[in-house]
């Protein structure tokens, strides 16, 4: 059996979407990352970055394994299923570097491009400019990419489950399809495909206080290393 540390988030449906496609059982332990519940030691022990989604394989060959980061967990995944993820070389590195764009691009700039419009206290123009901007750039890339072809590398794979999450907030990131008329039938053809709407479905209505209420504004932003330290002293004498 797989432990899921989830909470229902981008990060976190790659991961429940993952699961569904694969058809694998799980089972989905909540990490309410509004309320601090990503800086226990037990999470942390599997998640030393304190963010989820993390992994625990029970089954994995050689004794349990835990993995944290989506990209390192999809690619988990792919490999123990042996899919959505080809193991051609030409193929499957067509994969990867998509996943990996998503992993060092789309994800975090779509992350600070919501931070800056839905979260922070103050609106600063250049921010909010900077990221808008990159998120919109980074949706042309799939525009072109996908001019061509159904889906960002081959077949559909890890690099779409990656990305799809991503781009489904867009009208809350302030962006449109409007302009990308190949990367609007991408979005609603995956978010047709019944594996995704079942991942969709794991932990709505979970965010039932609210994204920004004090003490979810506390937990998620504004932390820094003292709360890792502290976490570790904690863990070190088990106070
Ligand atoms: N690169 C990480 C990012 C994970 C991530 O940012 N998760 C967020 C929710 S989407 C989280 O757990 N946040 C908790 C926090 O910021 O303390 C991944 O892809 O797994």
């Amino acid at each position: 059996m797989i432990d899921l540390y989830y909470w229902p988030t981008p990060n976190g449906w790659k991961i429940s979407i993952m699961l569904e496609e694969c058809g694998i059982p799980y089972n989905v332990i909540s990490v309410h990352i509004g309320k601090g519940e990503q800086f226990e030691p037990e999470f942390l022990a599997i998640s030393p970055n304190n963010r989820m989604p993390a992994i625990v394989d029970h089954d994995a060959p050689g004794g349990p394994l835990s993995i944290f980061e989506s990209g390192a967990i999809l690619t988990y995944l792919a490999e123990k299923t042996g899919r959505f993820m080809p193991s051609e070389l030409h193929q499957r590195y067509e994969v990867l570097q998509w996943l990996f764009w998503q992993m060092a691009g789309l994800g975090p700039m779509a992350g600070q491009l919501s931070h800056f419009r839905n979260y922070a206290p103050e609106k600063i123009d250049y921010a909010l400019a900077r990221y808008a901007d990159e998120y919109n750039r980074l949706l042309g890339v799939m525009e072109q990419r996908l001019q061509d072809r159904d889906y960002l590398a081959g077949d559909y794979s890890i690099a779409d489950i990656a990305s799809w999450p991503w781009v489904r907030p867009y009208e809350r990131f302030g962006q449109s399809l409007e302009n990308f008329p190949r990367l609007e039938q991408w979005f609603r053809q995956i978010g047709d495909r019944p594996a995704v709407v079942r991942g969709m479905e794991i932990g709505k209505g979970w965010w039932e206080s609210g994204k920004q209420d004090e003490e979810t504004m506390r937990n998620l932003f504004g932390q820094t290393a003292s709360r890792i330290q502290e976490m570790a002293e904690q863990r070190a004498t088990g106070k």
